[in-house]
């Protein structure tokens, strides 16, 4: 078995804000989870460099593209680590061998028939590098996602022949109905489809920060088919995870192609379930398994991105609270999916209801009552039959989730175990049981039970939170990973070791800038000069 997740590639025009965050922690949670069922996994971010957008905010800035493209390069190259993704590469598509790919399979495209020579005239965003429908403009003539002007391009150009595919990507719709959820995007993507597809530029003439055609040094590729192909070039030449063998490792294509998922959000859907696949038919390469959507993290109601300016910063956020604390607060308070609005208020209740009491508690509380009862150590046995039926299933129903992609979903039947363990502790009171000698058993029962209970959660967990997991495991003497292990009874607690709390609640004075402040208040570009 072989699992391949990747994000978007992000803009380099500025610098990464916590939507970016946001899709590369779900997509880690998903490779984190993979890896936990023992299967062979690829995990791909990377950055998008070319294209107008680039070229304008390096000109902007009086440097070159690709200064610019290495500056902010970096800091979405450091995001990762810092939000503790466990991505085996990270593509540029300003790389050599990613450029080399690009030219090689569009060469086939062409050389398949569907490629043409002619002139595109059209309302063209600059900041989406993207044409706009008629349908899409308003009277003003605006950008419907930027609300800046449009502006009136006609060039010559090579067209990839989308119209070609209609009958085929309607056909694929109707066999996979997975192949795009939830289901109102799919909905969206086929609704798009049906509405008859025109063919699109493949080439832009006026512009030369771009892949060059190789049949056509006077035009560089239109930055979408070179930014898609990243999901398939990478593979190429990207180092073997270590877990692969001699054979495998020598082309990750073999064992990763196609991908399981790429998840995105909505506002590239169009070119993820209509020119990806199509592309990717013309090419002869297989498809993808499935597109996952999400939606949008919004402030004021409204999307963050970098163009408006109401971008937050990630880095801020992790430094007060750590890592984890963000990964939790996005995949629980934001259902997967759907749009949903964050906010400081939000975010500290969280912290302080869940993190600190529902599980950081719990496992002090756990560890404290097994150190002071019984030294540390778990008398071997049974854990308690009411509990086993109230995990009954449990690994097995998150990792159903996990596999459609509902990361919240997921996390809430982890935490309902969360739940029910406090309920447990309350239930049982061992502290009155450590009083009377004759119910010995009896507490060596629930402190087994309570130890093993939040091994499970532990393991479960461990793609959400995954520094805050291992330290809990480590403090029960129990650090496997693996998901055969996540069924309660089944790990064997021994000896417990003590534990500085999870989620300390000591945070210092609240700084409401952290979340939903101006942490980043310039404009995108002009802090993308300044870092
Ligand atoms: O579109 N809420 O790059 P990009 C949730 N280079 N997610 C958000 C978000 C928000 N407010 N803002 C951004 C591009 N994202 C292209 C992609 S892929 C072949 C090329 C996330 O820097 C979300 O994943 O504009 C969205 O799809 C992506 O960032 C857009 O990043």
């Amino acid at each position: 078995m072989s699992f391949y997740v990747t994000t978007p590639i992000y803009y380099v025009n500025a610098a990464p804000h916590l939507g970016h965050a946001y899709t590369t922690i779900a997509a880690d949670v998903m490779a984190r989870h993979h890896r936990q069922r023992g299967e062979q996994t690829f995990f791909l971010p990377g950055t998008d460099e070319h294209g107008e957008p680039v070229a304008d905010a390096a000109h902007a800035l009086g440097i070159s593209p690709q200064e610019l493209a290495d500056r902010n390069a970096e800091r979405f190259k450091a995001l990762a680590p810092q939000l503790e993704a466990s991505n085996d590469f990270f593509i540029r598509t300003t790389d050599a061998e990613h450029m080399a790919k690009v030219q090689e399979v569009l060469e086939r495209v062409r050389e398949n028939g569907f490629v043409y020579q002619g002139t595109y005239e059209g309302w063209y965003c600059p900041r989406c590098a993207d044409f706009k429908a008629e349908n899409e403009i308003d009277e003003d003539r605006r950008c419907p996602i930027h609300h800046i002007e449009l502006t009136r391009e006609q060039e010559d150009s090579y067209f990839f022949k989308l119209s070609a595919f209609q009958e085929r990507l309607e056909q694929l719709f109707a066999e996979r109905e997975d192949f795009v959820a939830p289901r109102t995007r799919y909905n969206e993507a086929l609704s798009f489809i049906r509405s008859g597809l025109r063919d699109v530029p493949l080439t832009r003439h006026k512009l030369t920060w771009g892949v060059p055609v190789p049949w056509d040094p006077e035009h560089v590729f239109y930055v979408w088919f070179d930014a898609l192909l990243n999901y398939y070039t990478a593979l190429g030449y990207a180092p073997a995870p270590a877990e692969l063998d001699a054979e495998q490792a020598a082309d990750l294509t073999k064992t990763f192609w196609p991908a399981s998922y790429h998840v995105i959000a909505k506002d590239i859907l169009r070119f993820h379930t209509v020119y990806w696949p199509a592309l990717l038919m013309a090419a002869e390469l297989e498809l993808p398994r499935h597109v996952f959507v999400h939606g949008y993290l919004l402030m004021d109601g409204e999307k963050m991105s970098k163009s408006l300016g109401n971008v937050l910063d990630p880095f801020a956020v992790i430094e007060r609270f750590g890592a984890d604390a963000l990964r939790f607060y996005l995949m629980r308070d934001v259902p997967f999916g759907q749009d949903g609005s964050v906010s400081t208020a939000s975010f500290e209740q969280r912290y302080e209801t869940e993190l600190a009491n529902d599980l950081g508690n719990l496992a002090s509380r756990t560890i404290a009552m097994i150190s002071r009862y019984r030294d540390g150590t778990i008398a071997p046995g049974e854990v308690d039959p009411l509990l086993r039926e109230d995990f009954l299933g449990l690994s097995e129903r998150v990792s159903e989730c996990l596999d459609r992609a509902e990361l919240t979903l997921a996390l809430e039947e982890i935490w309902q175990r969360v739940r029910r363990l406090n309920r447990y502790v309350e239930e049982q009171a061992p502290w009155k049981l450590a009083k009377d000698e004759a119910r010995a058993e009896e507490l060596d029962r629930v402190l087994r039970t309570l130890a093993e209970g939040i091994r499970t959660v532990g393991v479960l967990l461990w793609p959400y939170l995954p520094s805050s997991s291992e330290r809990l495991l480590a403090a029960l003497g129990a650090p496997g990973l693996s998901l055969a292990g996540a069924a309660i009874g089944s790990g064997a607690v021994e000896q417990v070791s003590s534990l500085e709390p999870l989620f300390p609640k000591d945070r210092g004075e609240a700084d409401p800038k952290a979340i939903d402040g101006a942490a980043i208040d310039s404009t995108a570009i002009d802090d993308g000069a300044s870092a």
